[in-house]
């Protein structure tokens, strides 16, 4: 599996990929027959188009669309200082909480203590660049069970809340889904603040801007467990793929199951590549997955990470990631219990 907050932790993860055996490969390695190889986003869109979707301008100012204001970035650093070596995403759900993943502050493999406060500022806006937006953390709460059974979406329990000093008024909050009615193969929505800062026409030294992506929501599932001194917990994932344009590539369709496949059940998924279809990157984690439900957006999902070598030869972060995203409605009494809503 791979994790997907942004810098060093990625070259650790690249380290623990296994070998891939003797299984056939669908997709041989390479460009596919319209050059099947990208970076995030569609290869025929430009970020600047997702960009445009994350600030709702017109037309994605209507009800089609989910209001992505309330989605934010934190900056951050390990050590508690304010060098900030991270970036990452989480979703405002009231004007003192965000709802984020809690691998972006404590991943036990690399951390022995969770990122202090001290360290993190939330960012609200499409900006992370824009310091005038900056929040101070008054403490980072964990899912009972993640800071002693952590493994990304392994055990569906990747979740933090993240208390603000302050409340951030002037945006409203986004709604959660708080039932388990997460509608498959609906058109799904997810934003963040991904890192596409070293890829063509962007600025090495910047933060990427708010992007927002769509999909098809084709797994649903439940009956994850997790275990530490709090008990234990039941939990659930949501997945999407990343399909091409050319429609080759369409990997919760195709026959070849990959090592983190079998966690998301079975079921089907289809070919057809939405207007911003895309896949996670970097610095995504922790940022929101909307579903429509009557007809209203819903926080169904919090991004956790992407399945590992969906087909044997993928290239990471093109087409073919398989971004799983753990599930709020079974999280939901812990949310409640901790922040009242
Ligand atoms: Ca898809
Ligand atoms: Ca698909």
């Amino acid at each position: 599996m791979k994790i997907l907050r942004n810098s060093f932790i990625w070259v650790t993860v690249l380290g623990l990929v296994a070998s891939c055996g003797e299984e056939e490969n669908p997709f041989p390695p390479g460009p596919g027959p319209d050059g099947d190889i990208t970076f995030g986003i569609r290869g025929d869109l430009d970020l600047s188009d997702y960009e445009r979707v994350a600030r709702n301008d017109a037309p994605y100012n209507t009800s089609e669309y989910p209001d992505f204001s309330p989605v934010v970035s934190f900056v951050y650093s390990i050590n508690g200082s304010d060098e900030y070596d991270f970036v990452a995403s989480g979703v405002l759900i009231s004007p003192d909480w965000i709802l984020s993943a809690g691998h972006n502050f404590f991943v036990s493999d690399d951390q022995s203590s969770p990122a202090p406060e001290s360290g993190i500022r939330a960012v609200y806006g499409d900006d992370p660049n824009n310091e005038d937006n900056y929040l101070e953390v008054e403490e980072v709460i964990y899912f009972p069970t993640w800071l002693e059974d952590d493994d990304i979406f392994g055990k569906a329990n990747d979740f933090c809340l993240v208390r603000l000093k302050e409340p951030l008024n002037g945006i409203t909050p986004a709604k959660m889904l708080t039932t388990e009615s997460e509608p498959l193969n609906t058109l799904v929505w997810a934003c963040g603040f991904g890192d596409y800062s070293q890829e063509p026409g962007q600025d090495p030294d910047f933060y990427s801007l708010k992007h927002a992506t769509s999909s098809i929501l084709d797994r649903v599932v439940g009956g994850i467990t997790s275990s530490s001194s709090a008990g234990t917990f039941t939990g659930g994932l949501l997945a999407v793929d990343f399909d091409s344009p050319s429609g080759q590539i369409n990997t919760l369709g195709d026959d070849y199951i990959s090592p983190d496949e079998p966690l998301l059940g079975t079921g089907t998924s289809s070919p057809t590549v939405t207007e911003f279809e895309a896949g996670a990157v970097q610095g995504d984690s922790g940022g929101p997955l909307f579903v429509r439900v009557n007809g209203e957006w819903l926080v169904a999902g919090i991004l956790s990470g992407s399945a590992e070598e969906p087909f044997i030869g993928h290239v990471g972060n093109s087409y073919g990631e398989i971004d799983i995203y753990t599930r709020v409605s079974l999280a939901y009494d812990w949310i409640n219990e901790v922040t009242g809503l």
